[in-house]
Order: C-alpha cells, then structure tokens, then sequence
C-alpha cells in the first residue's frame, strides 16, 4: 500500500524554547485536526517546518528524532530564510495578491530567490522520504513551485495540491512578475484543489491567459498530463467542536463570564490580526450600531478576540494600531461605569475558553474583505447545540457559497453590517433555530474528514485514469 506524504509550511506540532528546553505542543488549526488521522497511520508522514530555529546540529537531530517518532519530519529554515521566503514573498507578495490588497503587495527579487530556494529545500525532503508509488499532498501559498520541482523528479508520482487561500482573477495574477513560473509551480499537481467554483474558475482562467493552456471539463492538458482542477470546500472537526462547547469547562467559563457581563448580548469577533479580516470596519459598523440605535447602548457589548499574527509585517503593526485606536475611541465615547461596549483581547485562548465564547454568543460577526473559507463561522455553528444564534458573514468569505441561511453582507458596506447587527439582535428565536439547523446538517455532514476523504479519493481516480489513457 503506497504511503501519503503531507507537506504544508508548518507541521501540525510547534516546538518552542523555553528557557534551557525545548517544548513540544500540538498546533491548533483546522489543517491538524483534518489531516492528524492521516499522517499517523503506519508508514505515512506529515513534512514541514517546526517554528523552531535551530542552534546547532546536535538540536537538529534531537529535534528530528523527537519529531519522526510522530510521523513528522522537519525542515529546518533560517531566519534569513523565514524572513525572505515566509515574511517575505509568501506573506508580502502572495498573501496581499491573492486577497485583493495590491497596494500592500511588494515585489523583491530577493524575496523571490529565497522562495524558490525554500521550496528546493522542501523538495528535497519529501524526496528523502518519498518512495516513487507515494501519494504526496502539497498545502497553500507557501508552496505553489513545489508540484512541479517534485515532478520533475519524480515524473510517475502522485501528487495533490491544496490552496487554502483565495484564487483571485487574472487582473490580480497578471500583475506579479512570477506570474507564469507561480502557475506552471502549481500544475506539478495531478489535481489541484480550490475552496470554491469561484476560484478554481479563475485559476482556469489564469492558466489560459498567462500559459495560454485552454481547460475542458475541468481538466488542463499539460506535457500531454491531464491535470484535474476542482472545487473542495473545506470543513471542521464538527463533533470535536460540539464537543469542547458542551464540555463542563466551557459551561464554566460561560458561567464565570455571564455573572460579570449579567444579562448583556453578546456579539462576537475571533480572527487572526489581518487586514483581509475586516476587523477596523467591523468596528466602525459597531460603533455606527450605537449610535444609530441607542436602545442597545447597556444592553448589547462586542466581545473582539483577535489573535497575534505576522507581526513582523509592517501592515500588521500598524492595523494593530488602528484597532487598538478604534476600541479606545468607542469605548471612551459610550462607556459607562457598568457597561463596556468592546471587551477586546489580543492573545489567542486555549480551546475550551474559546468555545465558552461561543456558547456565550447571540451573534458572530465573521465579516473578512477576503476569505480563502473562513472556519471560524463553521466552529460557531458547530458550537450551538440549541440552536439559537445567527451568523453575521461576508459574502466574500468562502463559506458564504455553502452557509446561506447566514446574514450575507457585503463587508465593505458599513449600513448593511450595522442593519444586519440589529435584525440580528431582533430575530425571533424560531427563525434562528431554522436557519441554524440547516446551516448544522451541512457542517456536520461536509467536515473535514470528508473533505480529505474526497480530496484524496479523487486524487486516486485522477491517477487511475491518466494511467488508463497512457495503456490504451
Ligand atoms: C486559512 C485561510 C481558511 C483562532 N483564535 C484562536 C483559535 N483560532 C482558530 C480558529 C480557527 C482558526 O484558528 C482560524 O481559521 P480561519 O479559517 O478562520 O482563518 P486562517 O487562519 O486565515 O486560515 C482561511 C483556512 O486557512 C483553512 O483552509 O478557512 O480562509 O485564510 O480554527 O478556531 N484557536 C484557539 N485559540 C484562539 O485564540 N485555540
């Protein structure tokens, strides 16, 4: 039985100094949880950096012996490295590109040097591993040219890849200098998996114009390769959810919380500080809430999780700045001594706090400008067991081509968000059972077990029949 090879720019466990140890902690994430029963099985392995920079050789191989008895094996980067491929092309280049916000993009020939270079270097790995009958899953924007290094040495090999992020249109891919060499990277792939139709339909039409390669049927011929193309929407560990919110210590959390916030609603925001989130405009609409209808002034507070993330990134510190500008404003102009409009945290919490949140929670504001799918709406509705709650979402997140009995907004329309937050607050509970019991059926039956099932299985099929057309 061929093994599969999971590779995605971080592995699914985070190793961290600590003083004079190292320590090592699972890392949370959909990913992780989808993939984790995959990569342990005998003979399979899950490749990627460990968020450690090394020292010396001797804590190389501590660190990889530790990490191979756990079917993961490293990749180890330097700081240069993370600074230029990660910080840089990945997060700087690709990452703005691919969710609109050319205005923050750069383009560093340093920086891409150093991504082809860090893709080699994962190339080299997987190979090290890989046995020429493997099945090998490549993850996201980090690693678009990985598909086609690992063809090309291995011409016969199965391979998948993933993309976690958006595919934006053509207008947005003609512009990066690497334009051609990021496509041909990426049709490596025997299939390669998008989020959404809508995606997929502009990578198809990315390939054509820029390669000039046409598609039929969601196939595109490459080096007489077929290559699949399709639509994969990913989900969540439904029950692991469910699971965490029913659990005695979120009940305990929500319990400790409710005594100091007494009967006040509760609106929530969890993301993960990035300007593709939406956060400053959710707060303006907020604010606009307060202002617009002062009946809910006392009653209703904003409960803002945002998580640390890519602060070496100038645009991140500087929107971290604007948020904690905006909190300051609003709370200043309509607090009082027994009411605070936003509870703000900027630290990530560990599960069960986080699904004590979401039980506490009428309403989930999940409003990005950008969204490859957005989890975080599948987790709350995951968390409802009784069925009351309403989901605020952006039309322009993934999950809003699945999740339609949400609140649709368009984020960038401050008067239709801050509508929506009222009809939200004001919606009877009948129609919020409706409209979340659907929204549950879908979540649990499409999580993400069925979604690496399907993935794979297709990539299988995929396989099966370019063998077939090359013997007939
Ligand atoms: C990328 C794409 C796509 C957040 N705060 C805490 C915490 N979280 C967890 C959430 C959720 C995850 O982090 C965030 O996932 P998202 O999907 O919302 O967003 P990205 O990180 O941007 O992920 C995205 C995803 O890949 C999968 O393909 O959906 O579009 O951008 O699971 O629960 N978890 C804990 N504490 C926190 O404070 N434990």
């Amino acid at each position: 039985m061929p093994q599969t090879i999971i590779v995605s720019n971080r592995l699914p466990t985070k190793v961290q100094r600590t003083d004079d140890s190292l320590s090592f902690q699972p890392s949370e994430g959909g990913l992780a949880t989808g993939l984790g029963s995959i990569y342990r099985q005998e003979g399979n392995m899950w490749v990627g950096w460990p968020g450690l920079f090394v020292q010396d050789e001797a804590e190389e191989q501590y660190v990889t012996e530790q990490l191979s008895a756990d079917s993961m094996a490293p990749v180890f980067l330097t700081e240069a490295e993370i600074r230029d491929f990660y910080e840089g092309f990945s997060n700087s280049t690709l990452w703005p590109t691919f969710h609109y916000f050319t205005q923050f993009a750069t383009y560093e020939q340093t920086h891409w040097d150093a991504y082809v270079a860090v893709n080699e270097k994962f190339c080299a790995a997987v190979l090290a591993h890989a046995g020429p009958e493997d099945t090998i899953w490549v993850h996201d924007y980090q690693l678009l040219l990985l598909p086609e290094m690992l063809r090309r040495a291995r011409p016969e090999a199965t391979i998948g890849f993933f993309l976690h992020i958006p595919f934006p249109s053509y207008e947005l891919i003609r512009v990066l200098p690497w334009r051609s060499e990021l496509l041909r990277g990426m049709l490596g792939a025997d299939l390669i998996g998008f989020h959404t139709f809508g995606y997929m339909r502009h990578f198809l039409s990315a390939v054509s114009q820029v390669l000039g390669l046409p598609a039929q049927n969601g196939q595109i011929e490459v080096e007489q390769r077929a290559v699949r193309v399709d639509a994969f929407p990913m989900g969540i560990d439904y029950d692991r959810y469910a699971a965490a919110a029913d659990s005695d210590a979120a009940r305990q959390h929500e319990a400790a919380y409710r005594e100091v916030l007494r009967d006040t609603r509760v609106i929530l925001s969890i993301d993960r500080l990035d300007y593709t989130k939406g956060i400053a405009q959710r707060l303006r609409a907020f604010e606009l809430l307060l202002a617009r209808y002062p009946e809910w002034r006392e009653q209703v507070s904003l409960i803002m999780l945002v998580v640390p993330s890519r602060d070496q990134v100038a645009q991140y510190a500087s929107l971290k700045e604007e948020i904690d500008e905006l909190v300051g404003r609003i709370n200043a102009q309509f607090r009082t001594i027994t009411w605070t409009p936003i509870h703000y945290f900027y630290r990530s919490l560990p599960l069960e706090e986080l699904a004590s949140l979401y039980r506490l929670a009428e309403v989930a504001l999940v409003t990005p400008m950008r969204d490859g799918m957005n989890l975080v709406a599948k987790e709350f509705i995951a968390s409802k067991a009784d069925q009351r709650g309403v989901l605020i979402l952006s039309e322009r997140a993934g999950a809003a081509r699945e999740l339609s009995d949400a609140l649709i907004i368009n984020p960038t329309d401050t008067n239709q968000l801050t509508e929506a937050m009222h009809d939200a607050l004001v919606m009877p509970e009948e129609e919020q059972r409706q409209r979340m019991t659907a929204m549950q059926a879908l979540v649990r039956r499409y999580n993400v077990f069925s979604w690496t099932r399907l993935f794979l299985n297709q990539l299988t099929y995929t396989k099966m029949k370019q063998q077939t057309l090359a013997t007939e």
